[in-house]
C-alpha cells in the first residue's frame, strides 16, 4: 500500500503536575506527533524526542530535521510500505533513533489497520492487559513524596517509581519505605551518580526494591557491571540500552539483571522487540518504560507491552496521571487495580482527537511524494 502523504505536528500539553528528575523539573512536554496515509487508512506515531538534549542526544528539532530531510524522502524514494522495510531502509542512517521511531509506529499503526488486526496481533502480543505503574518524580519535600505516592496508590497503583539524584535517594526511599513498608518500590537515578558514588548507591539495598535504573551515565556498561557485583537488588538499565547489540553487550557484562524497553530510545517496534526476545532467551526479564508520552505513544506502549517477557509493571499510567486534555479519546484508564486494558480495536485501538491536537500544537508539515 503505497503512502500518499506524511504529516508531522510539534506540540506542546501542560503536566497535571511538574515532572522531575534527576535532570531538572519540566511543566510540560514538547513532543511530535506523525500521521502516515496511505489508501485511506491512517497511521499514528509520536516522537519522544523532547526539547532539550537531556535524556538522549535528539531533540525536537534534531528529530524534525532527520525526519523531514532524511527519513521522509527514504519513504517516497524507496517507495516504502511497511514498518519492517523502513526499519530495514532506515538502518542506514546512524542514531536519531528517536526520530526513527516515530515514523516506525506510525508505519505499524497503519500496517495493523491495513490487516484488520490490533496492534498486539502484528507485534507477538499475549496479554490482553497490563500491569501499570507509576513513574514519581523529585519532589520538594519528604512529606510532599510520600503525600504523593499515597495519592497514586489511592487512585490504585500498586507498583511506584522514584526519581532519586545525589542528595535525594537514600532518604527519599526512607521516607517512602517508613510509610508504606511493603509496596512495589523501585528507583531511577537517569545516569546521576558517578563511580565514587558505589557506597550510597549499593546502601540502597536495605529498602527491599524491585530494582534501581540507571545509576550510571549511558555509556557506563563496566561500572554498572561493577556496582551489580556489589549489590544484592537487581540494576536495570534504560539509557544505556540503544539496541539489541547493546542489551547483549550488558547481559554479558553483567551490568544489569533487568532491561527497561522503550521504542523511542531503540528505534523503533524492530528493535524493541528483538531486545525483548534476546532477553527472553537469555532469562532476563524487561519492561515498558515511558516518556510521558500523550496517548498515542502510550497505546503503543500498552500493545507493545503486551509480549510475554514483559513481566515486571510498566511506566505506563492512565491518561489523567499525565495530562488534563489528553489528545485520544476515549482517555487510557486503569482498568483494575495496577492494570491498564490493551486496546482491542484495529491498530492502536484509540482515536486521535483532531480539535485537541489542533489546539496543543505549535507547528505542522505536511509531505507528499513528488
Ligand atoms: O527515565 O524512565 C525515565 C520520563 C521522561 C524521560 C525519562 C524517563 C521518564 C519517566 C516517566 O520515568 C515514565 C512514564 O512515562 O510514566
Ligand atoms: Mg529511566
Amino acid at each position: 500500500m503505497k503512502i500518499d502523504r506524511i504529516e508531522l505536528f510539534l506540540l506542546r500539553l501542560p503536566y497535571v503536575h511538574f515532572f522531575e528528575t534527576s535532570f531538572g523539573r519540566a511543566y510540560d512536554r514538547t513532543f511530535s506527533l506523525i500521521r502516515v496515509e496511505a489508501g485511506g487508512l491512517t497511521g499514528w506515531g509520536e516522537g519522544v524526542a523532547e526539547e532539550r538534549p537531556l535524556y538522549s542526544g535528539e531533540t525536537t528539532e534534531t528529530a524534525w530535521h532527520v525526519m523531514k530531510d532524511f527519513l521522509i524522502p527514504l519513504i517516497f524514494e524507496k517507495k516504502i510500505t511497511g514498518p519492517e522495510e523502513f526499519a530495514r531502509a532506515a538502518s542506514v542512517y546512524r542514531g536519531n533513533r528517536m526520530a526513527k521511531a516515530g515514523l516506525e509506529l506510525a508505519l505499524w499503526d497503519l500496517a495493523a489497520k491495513a490487516a484488520g488486526k490490533p496492534l498486539s496481533a502484528l507485534l507477538g502480543g499475549t496479554r490482553t492487559e497490563i500491569e501499570a505503574g507509576v513513574s514519581c518524580g523529585i519532589e520538594d519535600s519528604l512529606p510532599d513524596l510520600v503525600a504523593r505516592v499515597g495519592s497514586y496508590l489511592d487512585q490504585g497503583y500498586r507498583r511506584v517509581k522514584i526519581k532519586i539524584k545525589p542528595g535525594w535517594d537514600t532518604a527519599a526511599c526512607a521516607a517512602v519505605r517508613e510509610k508504606y513498608p511493603d509496596i512495589m518500590l523501585q528507583v531511577d537515578a537517569n545516569g546521576a551518580y558517578k563511580v565514587e558514588d558505589m557506597e550510597t548507591l549499593a546502601a540502597l539495598d536495605a529498602f527491599n526494591l524491585l530494582l534501581v535504573e540507571q545509576p550510571f551515565a549511558p555509556y557506563d556498561l563496566w561500572d554498572h557491571a561493577k556496582l551489580q557485583k556489589r549489590m544484592k537488588t537487581p540494576l536495570c538499565l534504560d539509557e544505556s540500552i540503544l539496541s539489541a547489540d547493546t542489551a547483549r553487550a550488558a547481559v554479558e557484562m553483567g551490568s544489569c539483571r533487568i532491561v527497561n524497553i522503550k521504542v523511542g530510545r531503540v528505534g523503533g517496534p524492530v528493535e524493541a522487540v528483538k531486545i525483548h526476545d534476546l532477553c527472553q532467551k537469555a532469562g532476563i526479564p524487561v519492561w515498558c518504560g515511558g516518556m510521558l508520552e500523550s496517548g498515542i505513544g502510550r497505546a503503543h506502549n500498552l500493545h507493545l507491552a503486551s509480549l510475554p517477557n514483559f513481566s515486571l509493571p510498566a511506566d505506563l499510567s492512565a491518561s489523567r496521571r499525565y495530562y488534563r486534555e489528553d489528545i485520544i479519546d476515549p482517555f487510557i484508564e486503569l482498568s483494575g487495580p495496577g492494570k491498564i486494558r490493551v486496546p482491542d480495536g484495529l491498530g492502536i485501538g484509540v482515536n486521535p482527537v483532531a480539535s485537541r491536537i489542533e489546539k496543543a500544537t505549535l507547528r505542522r508539515e505536511e509531505f507528499r511524494p513528488s
